[in-house]
């Protein structure tokens, strides 16, 4: 998508309901590329920990700071990702990349996530703004009901953060809160096909089920932020370290690469929050 820009309807629906969908974000050429690199490469296999649900299934992860010239890094990095969440984000300083995950959920034993607020998590950092934080999911696999894709309350990001306990190793939102919010807000499934994106505000409440299915479901979430927006509690620097955006050809043009050491991975045993 050269000079891809979001729509004032796309950037009107972030606003309203706190999320939107963007189909055909990669290429059908950019995304088996990506697919590519996830599951063939080693980045999971020497950076990936797994994260328990609360009935103990497993989502396997990697979580990394500093976005490399390697195909992920090159992605984060690229004009459409930056310009476009800077069109999503208050404020006026610039973008900056707190951290990117790539996912896996296994088929049948791949774990849920607990209703939460990314800004549950974040708050405990002291980022202060989380209107200028926002996050990018791209799809790797399809994500359907079935593999347990993304659940998302629309407009819950109107609400504030809310308060959050531990669910397992992960961070958990009020249920009472989560109750009340269906009430009258919309509970949606967010189906997405290879190479689609969502982005997604740090207060939109979001779980997702166990993969139960027989195929695996992969993503990538990355992380923005802008750099005035000083976490006072996070030991990452990339958070406020501007981003120099590299043009959306090179993701093809760069040899197929595997995530590089100094991308900075967090590792599970020094986590407190784990996001
Ligand atoms: O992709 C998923 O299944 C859930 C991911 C999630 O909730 C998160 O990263 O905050």
């Amino acid at each position: 998508m050269p000079n891809f820009k979001l729509t004032p309807q796309q950037i009107a629906s972030y606003k309203e309901d706190g999320y939107v969908i963007v189909k055909n974000f990669l290429t059908q050429q950019e995304v088996t590329k990506l697919y590519s690199v996830a599951t063939g490469g080693d980045t999971m296999k020497n950076h990936a920990f797994d994260l328990n649900d609360q009935s103990g299934k497993k989502t396997k992860l990697a979580l990394w700071y500093t976005p490399g010239n390697d195909t992920c890094g090159l992605l984060t990095k690229s004009e459409r990702m930056v310009h476009s969440v800077d069109q999503l984000m208050d404020g006026g300083t610039a973008v900056c990349h707190f951290h990117s995950k790539l996912m896996q959920k296994e088929p049948r034993v791949g774990g849920a996530w607990e209703w939460h607020q990314d800004y549950g998590y974040w708050y405990k950092n002291e980022f202060l703004l989380p209107n200028q934080m926002t996050s990018v999911m791209i799809a790797i696999t399809e994500a359907n009901k079935a593999n347990g894709c993304l659940q998302v309350i629309k407009g819950t990001h109107k609400m504030g953060r809310i308060e959050h306990g531990f669910a397992g190793e992960q961070i958990g939102a009020s249920q009472h809160y989560v109750d009340l919010a269906l009430k009258t807000m919309e509970l949606i499934y967010v189906e997405l096909q290879p190479g689609d994106a969502l982005y997604f505000h740090p207060n939109l409440l979001h779980r997702s089920e166990a993969n139960l299915s027989e195929k695996p479901r992969w993503s990538l979430i990355s992380v923005y932020n802008r750099s005035g927006n000083v976490p006072y509690n996070e030991p990452s620097q990339s958070s406020t370290v501007p981003l120099t955006a590299v043009a959306d050809e090179a993701l093809l043009q760069l040899e197929a690469n595997d995530l590089q050491a100094s991308a900075n991975f967090l590792k599970k045993e020094n986590d407190q929050a784990l996001k």
